[in-house]
C-alpha cells in the first residue's frame, strides 16, 4: 500500500482532529554559539556516548534554516507543529532574559501562526543547562524552581502566540536514562538516582503548571508522556511485567492523577526512595488540559529471582533502532490508560519508526515506514472507538535528526536530510501524511 487510510466515519478524518509534526529543539537546532551550553553539549563530548561520535552543533541547521523549514512544514498540510524551547537559548546563567533568543522562537511562533499553523510548544526536551547540571540537575530539588522561573520568563515573552504548552517531555527518559542508567545526559548512573531525578521532574512540572495556569490560562496547558506497556512472556510472569509497568510507566502518571507513587515505592530500599515533601502530590497533581503520550513499542518480561524482571530482546518484526513493531499494544495502552485514570483529552504527541532509508533518484520511497503508520494509526482509531478521548495525532518527527544516544545513524524523519547539504526530500510516507491530512480537510 502506498497511501494512509482510515475509516471514512472515524473521528480522524474529522476537519477538527489535529494533525501534526514534532521536533525537538537540540536534535534539529544547530546554532550553539547563540546559546549557553546544555547537559548534551558535554554528554556528546565525552568519548563513547554517541555511535557515531557527534554532536548537535549542526544538526539539520535548523536555527538558520527556520524559514525554509516553516515553508516545508506547511507544504505538508499539518495543523499543528510541536516544537521545543532551548532553555539555554532564552534564559542567561543570572536568570536574565537572552532576547535574541527568545526573538528567534518569536519568529517561529509568528511564522506559524501567520500560516494558520497551531504552535505544540515543549519547554523542556531534555536540554538542561549545563550550569545548572553543575550544581546537581535534577538531583537537586532547586532546579524544579529554576524550572518556574524559566517558564514565567518564556510565558512572558510569548504573549499569545502559543496554542499548547506541554511542561516536559518524556521524564521517564531524563530520570531513568539520564540519571539511573547513564545512556543519556549527563551519564549519571546508580539506583539511588532515578527516582529522585523523576521526583523533581515532576515536581517541575506542577510548578510549571502553575505558572501556565496564571500566565497563559487560554493555552491547553499539559505534560508529554512516554508508555512502553509491558507484557508478561507467559502468565507466570505476570507480577514482573506488572512491576516493571509500575516502575518505567505508571510512576509518571500515577502521581499526576492519583497523588502517590505506585505501591511498589514501599519495596525500594531507602537509598533509593525520592525526598517527598509535605504538599508535594498537590503541587504534582494540577489539573492538565490534556495529556500527551507518546508511543512506540511495547516490552516483554519475565521473571527473574534477583533482578525482580528481567526485559526479553524484542522479537521481530523490529525497525532499524531494535525496537519490536506491535500496533495492538498501541490500543492496549490507551484503553488500560482510560481505564485507570480520569484522563484529560489525550494527544499522541509522538509516534514514529526509524528505518533503514536510501535515497534512490532523489526519492525515500520507506514502505516500511508508511505500513507503520498505517497500523499505528489505524491502533489509535481503534482506541477512539473503544472510548478514549483522542484529539490530536503527531508524527515523529518531521524530519530526519540527532537521534541522542544515537547520532545521526537513525532517521525518524517523514522527511529525509542530507546532512551534508541540509537539502530535505519529503519521503514518501511525509506525502503519504499530508494527503491523509489534506482529503480529510477537502472533504465537503
Ligand atoms: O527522538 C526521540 C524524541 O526526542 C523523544 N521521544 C522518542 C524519540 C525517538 O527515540
Amino acid at each position: 500500500m502506498n497511501k494512509l487510510e482510515l475509516p471514512a466515519n472515524s473521528v480522524m478524518q474529522q476537519p477538527s482532529f489535529v494533525y501534526g509534526v514534532a521536533t525537538a529543539s537540540f536534535q534539529i537546532e544547530g546554532g550553539i554559539s547563540d546559546r549557553l551550553a546544555c547537559i548534551w553539549d558535554t554528554f556528546c563530548a565525552t568519548q563513547g556516548k554517541i555511535a557515531d561520535s557527534s554532536n548537535g552543533a549542526i544538526a539539520c541547521n535548523h536555527y538558520n534554516n527556520w524559514q525554509a523549514d516553516i515553508d516545508l512544514i506547511e507544504s505538508l498540510g499539518v495543523d499543528a507543529y510541536r516544537l521545543s524551547i532551548s532553555w539555554p537559548r532564552v534564559m542567561n546563567e543570572d536568570s536574565t532574559a537572552n532576547e535574541k533568543g527568545l526573538a528567534f522562537y518569536i519568529k517561529v511562533l509568528d511564522a506559524l501562526n501567520a500560516r494558520n499553523i497551531k504552535p505544540f510548544v515543549t519547554l523542556y526536551h531534555w536540554d538542561l543547562p549545563q550550569h545548572l547540571e553543575d550544581k546537581g540537575g535534577w538531583l537537586n530539588r532547586e532546579t524544579a524552581y529554576k524550572f518556574k522561573d524559566y517558564v514565567a520568563l518564556v510565558t512572558k515573552a510569548f504573549g499569545d502566540r502559543v496554542h499548547s504548552y506541554a511542561t516536559l517531555n518524556e521524564p521517564f527518559c531524563s530520570a531513568y536514562l539520564g540519571y539511573e542508567v547513564g545512556v543519556h545526559a549527563p551519564g549519571k548512573v546508580g539506583k539511588e538516582y532515578g527516582k529522585k531525578a523523576a521526583h523533581h521532574l515532576l515536581l517541575a512540572h506542577g510548578l510549571g503548571m502553575q505558572v501556565l495556569q496564571k500566565n497563559s490560562p487560554h493555552t491547553l496547558n499539559g505534560i508529554v508522556l512516554n508508555f512502553t506497556p509491558c507484557y508478561p512472556e507467559t502468565p507466570a510472569d505476570k507480577a514482573a511485567a506488572n512491576y516493571a509497568d509500575d516502575y518505567f510507566n505508571q510512576w509518571y502518571i500515577k502521581p499526576i492523577f492519583d497523588k502517590a507513587y505506585p505501591d511498589i515505592i514501599n519495596q525500594l530500599p531507602a537509598s533509593q526512595q525520592p525526598e517527598i515533601h509535605e504538599g508535594d502530590f498537590d503541587i504534582i497533581a494540577q489539573p492538565l488540559d490534556f495529556l500527551g503520550i507518546n508511543f512506540y513499542t511495547r516490552a516483554i518480561y519475565r521473571t527473574d529471582e534477583q533482578a525482580v524482571f528481567e526485559q526479553l530482546p524484542p522479537p521481530a518484526p523490529t525497525t532499524d533502532i531494535g525496537w519490536e513493531i506491535y500496533p495492538s499494544s498501541f490500543t492496549d495502552l490507551l484503553t488500560d490508560l482510560h481505564a485507570r485514570y480520569p484522563l484529560p483529552p489525550v494527544y499522541i504527541t509522538e509516534n514514529g519508526a526509524a528505518m533503514a532509508d536510501t535515497l534512490v533518484d532523489g526519492k525515500v520511497n520507506d514502505l516500511d515506514r508508511l505500513d507503520y503508520y498505517q497500523q499505528h494509526l489505524v491502533a489509535v482509531n481503534h482506541a477512539i472507538e473503544q472510548g478514549v478521548n483522542i484529539h490530536g495525532y503527531f508524527a515523529w518527527s518531521l524530519m530526519d535528526n540527532f537521534e541522542w544516544a544515537e547520532g545521526y545513524l537513525k532517521r525518524f524523519g517523514i522527511v529525509y536530510v542530507d546532512y551534508e547539504s541540509q537539502a530535505r526530500i519529503i519521503k514518501n510516507s511525509g506525502l503519504a501524511y499530508r494527503d491523509l491530512i489534506t482529503s480529510r480537510k477537502n472533504k465537503p
